[in-house]
């Protein structure tokens, strides 16, 4: 079994090729739902939409998140109400919402209304969303304190951050499976997601840095951050904010307690050494991900690296 860590756009692009070179029934996903957000009353989770939404190729590829081809009349209607509309769900999008919200009422948890989801949609990848107690990610920022979805889709990631807190992380138990996922792995891949605001909630659930440190699978990480800049999203304003060097070195250090090795693009390959003396091990190859062949190439160099 291959376990994985993941956000949302990078991670489901590499579980793209993952299930290519793993059979999809051999990998258990553990996703980030600290970017949870409500709307309308309804509980979206974006990340463990979007992980789901890939890998039952059903995703806009283009923006990497909602559902290709969608509509937003729903919305349209919405707005002539006078609510606000800047977090765009389409109309299919929010029947995956609604659904999820009518489990939640009737009393399932999110991993067992996740399961009923992914089941549905035909993905055959175990996708565990990491807790299903109610975590939020906020900002800190110089206007204020705000929702991480509010400062990335909102304000357009544009206030500078001061701060990131992780409210209700305290009392989040993990969800069934996420702990024994990650003892009972063959190897554990950390997807080239935000190491801050995708994989730093699912590491601060209980119990979870402690059973990546007790494990005996190898722990692989891909470095989102790739000449300086993240590929998607707002990892650099993020490590910025809070002291951490915008790189590859930037990453290792946040990962450095538990990961064996770290995948680097090749632009970066001079940081090799730098990461090396933090006692992690490094592979440089292309980790831009553009074509599915991208994708499973990256999939193999993660099984190398592993040993599998
Ligand atoms: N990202 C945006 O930049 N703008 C949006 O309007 C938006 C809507 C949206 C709706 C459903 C969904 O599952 C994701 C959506 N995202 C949107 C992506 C999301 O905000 C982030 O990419 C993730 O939370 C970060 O991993």
């Amino acid at each position: 079994m291959i376990t994985t860590l993941a956000g949302g756009v990078g991670a489901a692009r590499f579980l793209q090729g993952l299930v290519h070179v793993v059979p999809p029934e051999e990998i258990v996903t553990i996703v980030n739902t600290a970017d949870d957000i409500e709307f309308y009353g309804l509980h979206i989770s974006p990340d463990v939409d979007i992980v789901t939404y890939t890998l039952a190729n059903i995703v806009d590829q283009e923006k990497g998140w909602g559902i290709r081809e969608d509509t937003f009349n729903c919305l349209d209607m919405l707005r002539k109400y006078g609510y606000e509309t800047w977090f765009m769900l389409g109309d299919k999008d929010l029947a995956t919402h609604i659904h999820r919200t009518i489990l939640l009422k009737k009393g399932l948890k999110l991993s067992e209304v996740t399961e009923n989801i992914r089941k549905t949609l035909g993905v055959k990848v175990k996708i565990i969303p990491m807790t299903n107690d109610r975590v939020q990610t906020k900002i800190v920022t110089n206007v204020g304190e705000m929702h991480f979805q509010e400062y990335l889709v909102k304000r357009k990631a544009q206030d500078p951050v001061l701060d990131v807190k992780f409210e209700g992380i305290e009392k989040a138990e993990p969800a069934p499976g996420v702990i024994e996922s990650i003892l009972n792995a063959d190897g554990i891949i950390i997807c080239p997601s935000n190491p801050i605001v995708s994989i730093g909630p699912i590491l601060s659930v209980k119990g979870v840095k402690e059973a990546m440190k007790k494990t005996e699978a190898k722990i692989v990480a891909i470095s989102p951050i790739v000449g300086g800049a993240p590929i998607k999203g707002p990892a650099d304003k993020l490590m910025r904010g809070l002291g951490i060097e915008v790189s590859a070195v930037g990453v290792a250090k946040v990962y450095k307690d538990i990961i064996d090795v770290l995948i680097i693009d090749n632009v970066d390959k001079d940081l090799k050494y730098r990461i090396e003396e933090l006692g992690i091990k490094v592979s440089v190859t292309n980790t831009i991900m553009k074509t599915l062949e991208d994708k499973i190439r990256l999939a193999k160099e993660a099984l190398n690296c592993l040993s599998l």
